[in-house]
This record gives structure tokens, sequence and C-alpha cells, in this order.
């Protein structure tokens, strides 16, 4: 597998994560989104937009969007019956809704988030007190740390970084998770200085 991608991108950072989790293997490809090399990228992914996983033992399928490389991460490459070298967790059946609810909520923050930067609206922090409420135990889904969390990290993380201390004094638990993520290496590999809007 092939994970073209680029290290201040939260979308990417959403793959990287499910797969350094899972401790798949894979080869990653930095892609200068805004230089000459953008062109033979836009072979792969003709949006141009990374990430893009591609399958060599699939014809060189190509998957392009975060949400669905998640998906199809966690259906076709995890495997709950095999013991799992890497912490990531196959969503359980009972998960499956929840997965569908919380890529609606990631999808408000994002969205929102790119109006009201560089203050919390008030949407924006129900959406996190929503979330806050709902998640089960440390992590968001019953099976553990999931790609339900691999989404949700890289916008919660730069909230939290760029809209001031709103998860601290609005939802502790939400604040907890993001600690609990962050103590795994491979969470911490992924961390870049990036700014919230810089996509
Ligand atoms: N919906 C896409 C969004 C991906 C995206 O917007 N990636 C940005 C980098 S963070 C990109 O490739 N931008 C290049 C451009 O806009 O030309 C996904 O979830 O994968």
């Amino acid at each position: 597998m092939r994970l073209y991608t680029h290290s201040h991108c939260p979308f990417a950072q959403r793959a990287v994560l499910a797969l350094q989790l899972a401790r798949l293997p894979y080869e990653s490809i930095e892609v200068d989104l805004y230089g000459p090399g953008i062109t033979a990228y836009k072979h792969i992914n003709p949006k141009g937009l990374v990430p893009a996983l591609v399958l060599e033992n699939d014809r060189n399928r190509v998957i392009p969007e975060s949400e669905d490389i998640l998906d199809f991460i966690d259906t076709d490459l995890l495997d709950p019956s095999a013991s799992p070298d890497g912490v990531l967790q196959k969503l359980g059946d009972t998960d499956k809704a929840q997965r569908l609810w919380y890529k609606e909520q990631a999808d408000i923050l994002l969205k929102e988030g790119r109006v009201c930067y560089p203050y919390a609206s008030k949407r924006m922090v129900q959406t996190l007190q929503e979330i806050d409420a709902r998640l089960y135990g440390p992590f968001a889904a019953k099976c553990g740390l999931s790609i339900i969390d691999c989404s949700l990290f890289p916008f919660v993380w730069r909230i939290e970084r760029e809209f001031g201390s709103v998860l601290e004094i609005k939802t502790p638990r939400l604040y907890r998770w993001l600690d609990t993520m962050g103590a795994h290496e491979a969470v911490q590999r992924t961390l870049s200085s990036g700014y919230w809007m810089w996509w």
C-alpha cells in the first residue's frame, strides 16, 4: 500500500493515525501539493487532494477520501479474530451507527470551524459537547480506540490549539480523550504545527 500524504494535512493525518495505530505496513509519499510535483500526482488523484491510498495488490485501486480510507482500513484490513499487534480495534456491529453519527459531527466541526475561526461559535461548542456526552468510556466506540477516534482527532486537536481552551472548560471528557490519544507514540508522530486554516 502507498499513502500519498502531507505532513500538515488533517485529512491525511486521519489515515496515518489509523495505519500506524493498526501497525499496518505501507509506504508514505509526501506530496508537494503546491509545487511542480502536483501534475504527476493528479494522475493518481485527479482532484489533486491528499490523502490517497493506492492498493498495489488490487490493480492499483485508488481510495481518495480520508473517511473512505478509514472505512476501508476498518472493513478490509482489521481482523477481529487475529490477535492484533496494533491498538486500533475493528468496529463492532453496535458501533456502526456511531460511526455515521460521528462522521456528521466531524463534518460540522470542520465547516463551522472554517466560518467561525478563530472564535469558537455556539454551534461548534454545542457539537463538541454532544460528542463529549456520547464518548463511550475513554474512546468514541464501544470496541475501544477505533477509526472514529482517528477521524475526529486531527480536528479536535486543532480546535484545542487554536480556539482558546474551549475543550478544557466546556468538554472535560473530550479534553481527557485528547490526552489519552496523545499518549500513543504513533499519534505524537503525526502532530504538526500547521494552522487551522492553512488548507
Ligand atoms: N475531503 C477530502 C479533503 C482533502 C483535502 O482537502 N486535502 C487538502 C490538504 S489538507 C489538499 O489536498 N489540498 C490541496 C488543494 O486544495 O489543492 C478528504 O477528506 O480526504
